[in-house]
């Protein structure tokens, strides 16, 4: 433990003796962090957030490595409690993520010390594979369904579909891409509840009737609905048997969930906006959901993903991390550790990143016939490769905004 007068170690353990921010774009923006012990043994983490990525690289060189030089990395805990608590303001996103690549990179150094994968610090192996999932999506069905049949072929048992609608201009999920895009400003979506909901149920009626029961598929809302729009298409897409039906609702209003429920027996998934346990907890006790998916690179990392884990298991809620390529292979490992330890794992988002991602972040998960593993190396199973990460330099990217036909902003 932290003296409680000092914050240093109270006797002398391995000590954390530097704190590096990386931040390198590899085809996409990354923040990546390593913490160096004294004894040489090194821990690496991932804290990025997509469109925002310098306000986290910011907030661990300035306010966040200076806390932890000189305390015992073993204490990853104290030490979680002590960064979230201790800003007093607690953390949304920038803060959430920074602690998460601070949190990642004690469990790999954990591991390491330990000479065990993280799997095995999580309480062991109780599956072989985590079973993935990957984005299909295109202008029109007919590409939708050629995409999916591919992932398909490659082995994929789940799939996620997104079309474009008609009359919506570049429709979120299909394929305009966010991220380091050489734009000044972002690129602006546009939003219409009718033409959606009148859309999706059709487009996933042709995805069964072309690709047949066996495989699980699957739409993600990305928050745009109200309550009862959201509870209209549940209902519509209740014949297609979705795994589930992701983010339907803006994550303010935790009570609007209920709207849906009361409709429809479509299972939803919601989190990859969540911040923290405590924004999952209604959602999860109410039984409102049916999969919890946070970004372990958002939330403050595994120490918060195993308790949120914990918790939906007394409630019958699965996991489905999210895994968007927008985060490093650190978090996507990160994922699939947990993932293959606990008991109430549900499916694995995993999109393949380009190989210059690799070259950088060596070590991420591997897909086979469509359940992801992660090698059995102490820790996470990852590094970063400082020298390739200086080959490609941080570029400004954003994010899409999106506009009502009328230019109102909405939710992207
Ligand atoms: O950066 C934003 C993406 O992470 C998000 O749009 C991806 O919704 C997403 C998903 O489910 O992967
Ligand atoms: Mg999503």
């Amino acid at each position: 433990m932290a003296d409680p007068q000092t914050e240093a170690p109270r006797k002398a353990t391995m000590k954390i003796q530097e704190v590096r921010t990386i931040v390198t774009c590899p085809g996409r923006n990354f923040v990546l962090l390593k913490i160096i012990t004294d004894e040489g043994v090194y821990g690496v983490g991932d804290g990025t957030l997509n469109g925002r990525e310098l306000a986290v690289a910011k907030a661990l060189e300035e306010h966040i490595a200076p806390l932890l030089i000189g305390r015992d990395p073993d204490q990853i805990e104290d030490t979680w409690q002590y960064l979230f608590r201790g800003t007093y303001w607690r953390g949304g996103p920038v803060l959430n993520s920074a602690l998460a690549a601070v949190d990642l990179a004690l469990w790999d150094i954990k591991g390491k010390r330990a000479g065990m994968p993280l799997y095995s610090l999580l309480g062991g192996k109780t599956r072989n594979g985590a079973v993935c999932y990957t984005h299909a999506h295109g202008e029109s069905f007919e590409e939708v369904t050629d995409r999916a049949r591919e992932f398909i072929d490659r082995g994929f048992k789940v799939v996620r579909c997104q079309s474009a609608i008609p009359g919506i201009a570049n429709t979120y999920g299909t394929g305009k891409a966010s991220g380091p895009h050489g734009e000044s400003l972002p690129l602006v979506e546009t939003w219409e509840p009718t033409p959606y909901l009148k859309t999706v149920p059709r487009l996933f009626e042709h995805l069964r009737n072309e690709l047949g029961d066996e495989v699980e598929l699957f739409h993600d809302v990305h928050e745009r609905l109200t309550p009862i729009q959201a509870a209209q298409l549940a209902k519509a897409l209740e014949p297609h048997r979705l795994i589930f039906l992701e983010d339907p609702l803006r994550p303010e209003h935790k009570e609007s969930f209920r709207v849906i429920r009361q409709h429809s027996t479509t299972p939803i998934g919601m989190g990859e906006l969540f911040t923290n346990k405590w924004e999952c907890l209604p959602l999860i006790t109410e039984q409102l959901i049916d999969y919890i998916r946070c970004d372990l690179a958002h939330i403050g990392g595994i120490t918060e993903a195993k308790k949120i884990a914990t918790v939906a298991e007394c409630y019958h809620v699965q996991t489905a991390w999210h895994g968007p390529p927008d985060i490093a292979p650190i978090t996507h490992a990160a994922n699939v550790h947990l993932d293959l330890a606990i008991p109430n794992f549900g499916v694995q988002e995993w999109i393949e990143h380009p190989p210059e991602v690799a070259e950088v972040i060596p070590g991420g998960p591997t897909f086979e016939d469509g359940y992801l593993t992660v090698s059995d190396a102490p820790g996470l199973g990852c590094d970063i490769n400082e020298d390739a990460a200086k080959k490609y330099p941080y570029q400004r990217g954003y994010l899409p905004t999106t506009r009502r036909a009328d230019g109102a902003v909405h939710d992207w």
